[in-house]
């Protein structure tokens, strides 16, 4: 009987115990969020395989106070499954290839049961389950939240005011769907054919500029429909050829079913029924929030590219930050307690480099003073690999020893070592690109281990800033 009573108490102390937490994987398209989730759910799902050494600096793993991870069902049944094992399929090809550019949503739910070590329920010997809901999403949709505050006008004229780095890609880009706009009358009957046509060629401008390597790419859904493709609601564009004088005009004589109507509708329907619903049900309840950022692929790139990222970067940190005057704290009040700004692809340079990193990207995000909206919200940051592709070596010239890195370039499958130059700890002027040279290709990622875990360079880092103080 006593036992009886025993394990009732247990289970409910146990259940009330048990905590849940979502995270925000937040990043611009490639900057490494698929590669990330993969290589979390990776190493937290074999976390307990034998002589684990994998994860030094996270706690509950050095302590072995985690008992078992497991997958479990996700909450929300409508939408598709994070796909881990084509990933980890991708991963295991030989030769190894990464996983695939995502085109749409998926959520992953972990159940980590742990041994609790602290508090007064420890004497209970109790166990408790940490729930983690993860989802991913294409990069792409996340430079739509500032059209969530722009009107139809404020948006078109926001685009053709674009900073000038932009203007010329832009206009060598984009003069087929403008010069079509330009000759239909906008106060006449809508062609929903020609809306289409148009639509269409805005969208063909949108993926070369995407091919050059720019992100501004408004409205995301055009370059990554899903289910959208071909429907009305993707069928507009900006009116980037009017003055305010013709946007006062239009509007006051807004003529129900003519061209400027019918595009102003569809930009509502978009902002209000897609791109708000999105982070309505995405980004409103998450508890904890990573923000990655590629800084190095621009800066192997060239100054322009570089200059692209970081004006793509704020764009997202003023989406994202966390003032009470901000557009995400006004619409969704999300309740954040801890934020990582985290520099991914870290396996691209030599470890004595690390540091550079981490205060370039700290550069990135202060600039502005974007970080004083975050107060009262733990942060940090830091630089990492989730799937590494390369291993750090030394090699002796002439009696000196040098770091360098080694691993299997994607383009011709040759094993290369190289040394790719230093990490600038500031943001870099033209000079940088003119005087220093920093180089690297693309690999193809590592093998896995025999024990089946991904190679990485300082998840453990973030699993414990992340997950260690649910799990004491
Ligand atoms: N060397 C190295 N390359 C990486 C790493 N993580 C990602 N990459 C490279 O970056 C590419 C993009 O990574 P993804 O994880 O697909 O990026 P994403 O943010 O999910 O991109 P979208 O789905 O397009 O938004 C990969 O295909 C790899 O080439 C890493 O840790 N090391
Ligand atoms: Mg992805």
């Amino acid at each position: 009987m006593l036992d009886y009573i025993q394990n009732e108490i247990d289970d409910i102390i146990n259940r009330t115990l048990d905590r849940s937490l979502r995270i925000a994987v937040t990043g611009l398209s490639r900057s490494g969020k698929t590669a990330f989730i993969t290589s979390l759910m990776n190493q937290l799902l074999n976390i307990n395989q034998l002589e684990n050494k994998h994860l030094p600096l996270f706690q509950a793993s050095r302590n072995k106070s985690i008992i078992a991870v497991k997958r479990i069902g996700q909450k929300d049944l409508k939408i598709p499954r994070f796909d881990y094992e084509s990933n980890l399929n991708s991963l295991m090809k030989t030769p190894p290839e990464w996983p695939s550019s995502t085109t749409g949503v998926s959520e992953t739910r972990l159940a980590i049961r742990y041994q609790r070590q602290q508090g007064v329920m420890r004497h209970f010997k109790d166990k408790s389950t940490l729930y983690i809901d993860i989802f991913d999403y294409p990069g792409e949709w996340l430079l739509d939240l500032p059209l969530l505050s722009l009107s139809y006008q404020q948006w078109s004229l926001q685009q053709a005011s674009l900073p000038i780095h932009y203007q010329a890609r832009y206009q060598a880009l984009s003069t087929v769907w403008l010069e079509k706009l330009k000759k239909i009358d906008l106060t006449t009957a809508a062609d929903e054919d020609i809306l289409a046509q148009i639509a269409k060629d805005y969208t063909d401008f949108l993926f070369s500029a995407k091919a050059e390597g720019l992100h501004f790419i408004q409205p995301g859904r055009f370059v990554l429909p899903g289910e959208l493709a071909g429907s009305p609601a993707l069928q507009f564009f900006p009116l980037i050829h009017l003055k305010e004088e013709e946007w006062r005009k239009l509007s006051a004589t807004k003529k129900s079913g003519s061209y400027f109507s019918v595009l102003t509708q569809r930009y509502e329907f978009y902002r209000q029924k897609i791109v708000k619903v999105f982070y309505q049900d995405y980004f409103s309840t998450f508890d904890r929030q990573v923000i990655l950022a590629d800084c190095l692929s621009p800066l192997n790139h060239s100054q322009q590219a570089f200059l692209d990222m970081k004006e793509a970067l704020q764009q997202l940190f003023n989406n994202f930050h966390y003032g009470k005057r901000s557009l995400l704290h006004r619409l969704f009040s999300p309740n954040i307690d801890k934020l990582m700004f985290i520099a991914t692809k870290a396996d691209h340079i030599t470890t004595d480099q690390l540091p550079n990193l981490m205060s370039l990207m700290k550069q990135l995000v202060q600039e502005g003073g974007h970080y004083v909206a975050y107060e009262g919200i733990e942060t940090d940051y830091t630089a990492i690999s989730a799937i590494r592709a390369t291993k750090q070596v030394s090699i002796n010239k002439d009696g000196q020893v040098f770091k360098a890195i080694q691993g299997m370039r994607s383009s011709d499958h040759k094993n290369i070592t190289l040394y790719p130059g230093s990490v600038p700890n500031r943001l870099p002027n033209a000079e940088f690109w003119d005087k220093q040279k920093f180089e690297f290709d693309t690999f193809e990622p590592q093998p896995l281990g025999e024990d089946g875990m991904l190679p990485h360079l300082r998840m453990d880092l973030v699993l414990q800033f992340l997950l260690a103080d649910k799990l004491d």
